[in-house]
């Protein structure tokens, strides 16, 4: 990237990065809606420091895109690109709590041991039908569809069962040739798919009361509490950029409510 970025919504280019693809998607997709640059320091929209040994140093870029809209108090995109070291988007899209909709979560993994790809419409609040029948029976179909052609992700920390949903998408894919072709005949759709979905919901959702807006944020300080506090990014960021810059990110911009 030539040039500091001024702003979250300029567009974002990493030079050879694996998921550009699916963050112009994701950036085109949400033109439909009146975006707002989301204020984020300079020191986050764009961090680049190196890794590797001193003979062989690997540049890192870790990039911030984000913007809100009426209706999504916090998009954003965390985007590293460490050569062969990491490539990674973190996509999370974090509702008003004045309407009653899931978030949006992508991660999108490649690590020198393969890819590892996570794809969900996460509930605020699990035990509640209200929040999450509609969203789980038009997402059932887009899982049944995508996860067939995509080995499971093996088992996920049962602390975590509280913020996943049914429709979560969860696998992991080796490098190469074999990993290239069910990213592109499998994961690109199934973000696509889930992305659509999620944005038909925000189109449809409506206004909720103000005792059932603080339910749901009461669920959503609960989930971004959890991200922040077992985000799996930690030990790559602070590596990278170190153990300051990483939790301030972590709670200041990643999981900022
Ligand atoms: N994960 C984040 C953010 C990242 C990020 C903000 C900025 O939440 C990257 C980057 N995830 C990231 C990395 C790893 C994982 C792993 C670098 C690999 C860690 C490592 O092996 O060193 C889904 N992501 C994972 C794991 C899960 C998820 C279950 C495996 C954890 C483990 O093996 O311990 N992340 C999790 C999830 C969503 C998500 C459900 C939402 C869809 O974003």
């Amino acid at each position: 990237m030539s040039s500091d970025r001024h702003s979250s919504l300029e567009p974002l280019t990493i030079d050879g990065w694996r998921w550009q693809p699916f963050l112009d998607h994701a950036c085109t997709s949400l033109q439909r809606y009146q975006l707002e640059p989301y204020p984020i320091a300079p020191e986050f929209l764009l961090q680049q420091s190196s890794t590797g040994s001193k003979a062989k140093p690997v540049s890192v870029t870790t990039a911030t895109w984000a913007c809100s809209t009426p209706k999504l108090r916090q998009v954003r995109a965390a985007c590293v690109q460490a050569g062969a070291a990491a490539s990674v988007l973190n996509f999370v899209v974090n509702p008003h709590c004045t309407y009653d909709l899931p978030f949006f979560g992508a991660d999108l993994v490649t690590l020198p041991a393969g890819h590892l790809l996570a794809l969900d419409l996460q509930p605020a609040l699990k035990q509640d039908k209200a929040h999450t029948e509609a969203v789980w029976e038009r997402l059932r179909p887009l899982h049944q569809r995508w996860q067939i052609d995509l080995p499971s992700g093996g088992p996920i920390p049962a602390e975590a069962e509280p913020y996943f949903s049914p429709g979560f998408l969860w696998t992991r894919i080796p490098l190469g040739e074999e990993g290239d072709a069910l990213i592109k005949s499998a994961v690109m759709p199934a973000f696509q798919e889930y992305l659509a979905l999620y944005l038909d919901l925000v189109d449809q959702a409506e206004q909720v009361s103000e005792s059932r807006a603080s339910a749901l944020l009461e669920g959503q300080k609960r989930y971004t509490a959890y991200r922040a506090e077992k985000d799996p990014a930690r030990g790559m960021l602070s590596r990278f950029h170190g153990s300051d810059w990483t939790e301030a990110y972590i709670h200041t911009v990643l999981f900022d409510l």
